[in-house]
């Protein structure tokens, strides 16, 4: 038996031609953005990487197959559809067997992107370590995928709802190369900085393919994790969204919120209590997460 992927019209075009083509992930157009921006947001980042030069592969599970590139019509559908599956490595197969529609994560785009031959991605946070781990065991899939699937993940970030630093002794611990594009500290998402350092840096997209190419040619298996900050012009400083987020965790909390119903709910919450700017900001960081991966891809 071999993969159930379907390729879009033009990924297969560039599959054809030999031309970069970069992943992108499913599950904020589902679960991480409101309609009508998740499709707007889903379009403009698609043409983002146009524009710099690869193509893109937005990647979803329908009827059976996987997706690689979705049509314009297939991409609206699923940015209203309801009751969308947020898939992880544990529920991929599963949703394929069904015929269930399931959105991917970063951990299900990575697997599918690696069996269509991509190996770049961008997203906008990684999942991570979330707050009172200790307690919920509540660690995003994301993390142990960084590193067994050998795709490059550009993302500015883990998302700063989480516990930034565990979710750095994660990485650590899983041998994850974290690599700051430009940067020696940890972007935050929203923020475009920090108090946490970057075990390593790099400042150009050709540095980058060619660590990703040296890891297959060692025999080491996982991807990196490319951190790249939002641009200062767009970012909420961390005083500012920090508050906010602390007061969404707590409503989380009381309303027993939880698994994979988190993340999700946090987003939401924190788009209403800044009135729409931690979207604007999340826009804005996909779609400088999207120009990185092009280069990378081209670089490749
Ligand atoms: N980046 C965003 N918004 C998102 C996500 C990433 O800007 O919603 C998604 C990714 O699909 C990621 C998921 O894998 O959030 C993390 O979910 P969890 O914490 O439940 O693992």
């Amino acid at each position: 038996m071999t993969a159930p992927l379907a390729f879009s019209a033009e990924v297969s075009a560039a599959r054809a031609a030999g031309t970069p083509i970069v992943a992108l992930e499913s599950t904020i157009i589902t679960h991480g953005m409101p309609w009508p921006q998740n499709r707007d947001t889903a379009q403009e980042v698609e043409q983002t990487i146009r524009d710099a030069g690869a193509t893109p592969a937005t990647i979803a599970i329908m009827g059976g197959k996987i997706h690689i590139g979705l049509e314009a019509a297939e991409l609206d559908n699923l940015a209203q559809a309801n009751n969308v599956m947020k898939l992880s490595r544990a529920d991929l197969a599963a949703a394929l067997a069904t015929g269930a529609t399931g959105a991917t994560t970063v951990a299900a785009t990575m697997i599918c992107a690696n069996l269509a031959g991509i190996g770049v991605f961008a997203t906008g946070g990684i999942g991570g370590v979330h707050r009172g781990a200790e307690e919920s065991f509540d660690i995003s899939a994301d993390l142990r995928e960084l590193s067994e699937t050998p795709v490059t993940v550009v993302a500015a970030g883990a998302k700063a709802i989480l516990d930034l630093p565990k979710t750095m002794e994660v990485l650590e611990t899983l041998g994850v190369p974290v690599i700051g594009y430009q940067t020696d500290r940890l972007p935050a998402f929203w923020s475009a900085t920090s108090e946490i350092a970057v075990p390593l840096r790099m400042d150009t997209a050709d540095d980058i393919a060619t660590a990703h190419r040296m890891r297959a040619t060692l025999g080491l298996p996982g991807g990196q994790l490319i951190a790249n900050p939002i641009p200062t012009s767009a970012e909420i400083a961390s005083a500012e969204i920090m508050p906010i987020v602390a007061q969404a965790l707590a409503e989380a909390q009381d309303q027993g919120i939880a698994a994979k119903a988190v993340t999700p709910f946090l987003l939401g919450r924190i788009f209403e209590l800044t009135d729409g700017r931690s979207l604007t900001a999340n826009i804005a960081l996909v779609k400088n997460n999207a120009r990185l991966a092009a280069d990378i891809a081209r670089a490749l």
